[in-house]
Order: C-alpha cells, then sequence, then structure tokens
C-alpha cells in the first residue's frame, strides 16, 4: 500500500445511541488487553498484567541490530546501538501509564475505538537513559522546538499509510521534572515485545500515547509536530470542526479492587454480611493525589479514605484504603480522587469525540447475600 488512500481529516465515528460494541471493537479488544482489577494490589504490575495497547502489529525486534537515530536540528546526529545506549548512566523511575481512551466504553454516546471500561492502567518501573542526556551528546540546535519520536511499527489510519510517530516539546524533552527516559527495561527485565522491545520512551505523568514505543528514531524539528498522532487523534473535540486542545498529562482517578467475588457472567460482585476491607490505587499526572473518598451509597454521601503517605514515587499511583460494613442487599460502591492543582473526579461524563480523560468515577455494584 502507498500514499493517500483515504482522508486523514475524516472524523473517527460516534455509535448511535443504541448501538452495541462492533466485531471491529472487539478484534481491537482482543488484541490489546487492559490490567484485572484484582492485580491493583501490587504496588507494581506483574509485566503481564500491565495494560497493552498497540495500534497496529508489534513489530519484529531485534535488539542486537537495533539502532536509535538521534537527528534533525542537531549539531551531531548520533546512531546509538543498545550497547552504547546502555553504557550512559542509568536512571530507574517507577510510572503509572494510563491510556487516555481509558473510560470510553462507558460514553454515550460511544466513540467507536479501543472500548476500555476502566483497566487501562499499569505501575512499572522503568530503566534507562534520561532522554535530555541524550540530547545533550547531539548538541540542541538554537532553532528546535519540538522532539518528534518515530516508533518500528507502521499502519493506516482513516486510510492514509503512516509510522507511529508523537512529539514532545523541547522544555519538556530536555527538562529534568519529569524526566523523560528512553527505557530498555520494565521491572528489572528487558522491555516485552508488546511494551516496545528494545525501547521505548517514557513520559511521566503523560497518557499513553506519548510514551512511543520499539523507538527507532528522534528528530529536532523548528516547527510543531503535524503528524496524525498529534495534529488529528488525540485532541479534546466537541464536534469534526473543531481544532481542539491536545491530550496531555493524566487527570486524576481512583479505583477500587472490586471486594468479594465476581459471578462468572454478570460480573456483579457477591459478599457476605459484615466487614469489608476496601482499598485501591489513586493517581494524578497533574499533581499528586490529596484526599481519596469513597461511597457506599451510589454518590450520596463520602467518607475520606486512609491514603498512603508519599512514598517518593511522584509518578506513581498511591494505595488507600477504607473499611465498610456490608449489610444484605444491593449497594453500589465509588471512590473518587483529588489533586493538588483541584482537579477531581466528576459525577457526570467528561465527553469528547475521541473519548479521551473519561475519569467519571468508578461504579460497582455489590450485592450482599444474608445467611453467607
Ligand atoms: N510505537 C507505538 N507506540 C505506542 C503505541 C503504538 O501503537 N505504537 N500506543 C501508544 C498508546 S495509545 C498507549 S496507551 C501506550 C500503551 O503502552 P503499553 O502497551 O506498554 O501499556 O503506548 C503508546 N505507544
Ligand atoms: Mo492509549
Amino acid at each position: 500500500m502507498d500514499g493517500r488512500i483515504g482522508d486523514i481529516s475524516a472524523p473517527g465515528r460516534i455509535a448511535e445511541p443504541d448501538e452495541g460494541i462492533s466485531m471491529e471493537e472487539l478484534a481491537l479488544a482482543a488484541r490489546n488487553h487492559g490490567l484485572p482489577l484484582e492485580a491493583l494490589r501490587y504496588d507494581l504490575t506483574p509485566a503481564g498484567l500491565h495494560y497493552v495497547l498497540v495500534h497496529y502489529d508489534i513489530p519484529a525486534a531485534d535488539a542486537d541490530a537495533w539502532e536509535l537515530a538521534v537527528g534533525g536540528r542537531v549539531r551531531t546526529p548520533l546512531t546509538l546501538d543498545m550497547r552504547t545506549l546502555k553504557s550512559f548512566p542509568a536512571v530507574t523511575r517507577r510510572v503509572t501509564m494510563e491510556c487516555a481512551g481509558n473510560g470510553r466504553a462507558r460514553l454515550s454516546p460511544r466513540p467507536v475505538s479501543q472500548p476500555w471500561l476502566v483497566e487501562a492502567v499499569g505501575t512499572a518501573e522503568w530503566t534507562g537513559v534520561p532522554l535530555r542526556t541524550l540530547l545533550a551528546e547531539a548538541g540542541v540546535a538554537a532553532d528546535a522546538v519540538e522532539a518528534v519520536f518515530t516508533g518500528a511499527d507502521h499502519g493506516v489510519e482513516r486510510g492514509i499509510e503512516q509510522d507511529y510517530q508523537r512529539s514532545l516539546p523541547l522544555p519538556l524533552a530536555t527538562g529534568g521534572d519529569p524526566e523523560v527516559l528512553v527505557a530498555y527495561e520494565m521491572n528489572g527485565r528487558p522491555l516485552p515485545p508488546q511494551h516496545g522491545h528494545p525501547l521505548r520512551l517514557i513520559v511521566p505523568g503523560w497518557y499513553g500515547m506519548a510514551h512511543v514505543k520499539w523507538l527507532r528514531e528522534i528528530a529536532l524539528t523548528d516547527v510543531p509536530f503535524t503528524g496524525f498522532q498529534q495534529a488529528m487523534a488525540y485532541r479534546y473535540r466537541q464536534s469534526p470542526e473543531d481544532p481542539g486542545e491536545p491530550v496531555t498529562l493524566i487527570a486524576p482517578r481512583a479505583l477500587m479492587i472490586p471486594p468479594g467475588f465476581p459471578d462468572f457472567m454478570s460480573r456483579t460482585r457477591l459478599v457476605r454480611p459484615g466487614r469489608v476491607r476496601l482499598e485501591g490505587r489513586a493517581w494524578s499526572g497533574h499533581a499528586p493525589v490529596t484526599t481519596v473518598e469513597v461511597s457506599t451509597d451510589d454518590g450520596r454521601s463520602w467518607s475520606e479514605a486512609e491514603l498512603a503517605p508519599p512514598d517518593g514515587h511522584r509518578w506513581a499511583w498511591r494505595n488507600w484504603r477504607a473499611s465498610w460494613t456490608a449489610t444484605p442487599g444491593s449497594h453500589v460502591l465509588s471512590v473518587r480522587a483529588h489533586d493538588a492543582d483541584g482537579h477531581h473526579q466528576p459525577l457526570s461524563q467528561p465527553w469528547n469525540r475521541g473519548g479521551f480523560a473519561n475519569n467519571l468515577v468508578q461504579r460497582i455494584p455489590v450485592l450482599c447475600a444474608s445467611g453467607g
């Protein structure tokens, strides 16, 4: 396939109000997977339980032959193999990553795309070279404004063939807070194929789309990047004509490990009467989480949960817990997070055409059966 076979300005599709999940959405949901919510129990998500989102195919990648090109508006273009990359001083950062489309499947009307409920999240320790180290090595030209990152994967978006590419503003690419990483290890092991083997970008605090996997090129540019994933996708738009604002930082969210045990098909949770420990995780890319509140009466009243103190991992989720005395009958449990910038989770859905950053509070219907 070659060149333009479609219309890159074509907007994504919004499902009809009563339209069920399509086979195309099921095909995406079968390729990609979320975090089973009980895995919120682990501080560090085991690699196989971390959510996965791959737009096209996982590319064939040989670490021994891999080369990262650093070029564009730099003084000295570089070509770095894995051995050279590993010779730079390495850092390890614990980072919670979340897909910008998390929560999309519950929107109404529903944007047709990967149908995440709330499980597109995970936390890992990523080891690699700070991006600023590599850019200092290459020497940033005075007129550079952005860094464009290209993955080795390739596919078609709305009829146009392309590589997966995203950019970051230069101050973020060369800055130290947060420090962007060119990572080659996840939880102390080489990156697994689905998470970008052998090299990926990690952008603490940003939604997943910025963390370019199978990273093969970094190019500094003197104009803002206008590729599909930057200028067309990942923007908060209310209408197809709306230019929208770019999707960047992760909005606050708290999730609860569904208590009790599930009914296989309905997924309804069953608990026995008495004390039930409620716990989960909370995070925000804007600012540290300050408060987590829990409701056991479908959002009518809220009480503060116990939030774990800061542990030095600013870019990772934090544990919270609360206690509930279950009484026979039906209940709806909810949890919501607030951050130090005053962002919090809404009680009605924030809607945009891409279904991005829907951090509507989680609702968990629970059935408490008497007689245990
Ligand atoms: N090259 C490349 N990088 C990519 C993607 C992709 O399809 N190709 N998907 C992005 C999106 S939308 C998300 S949410 C994260 C998912 O990272 P993970 O699969 O390691 O959790 O990778 C991002 N990086
Ligand atoms: Mo994503």
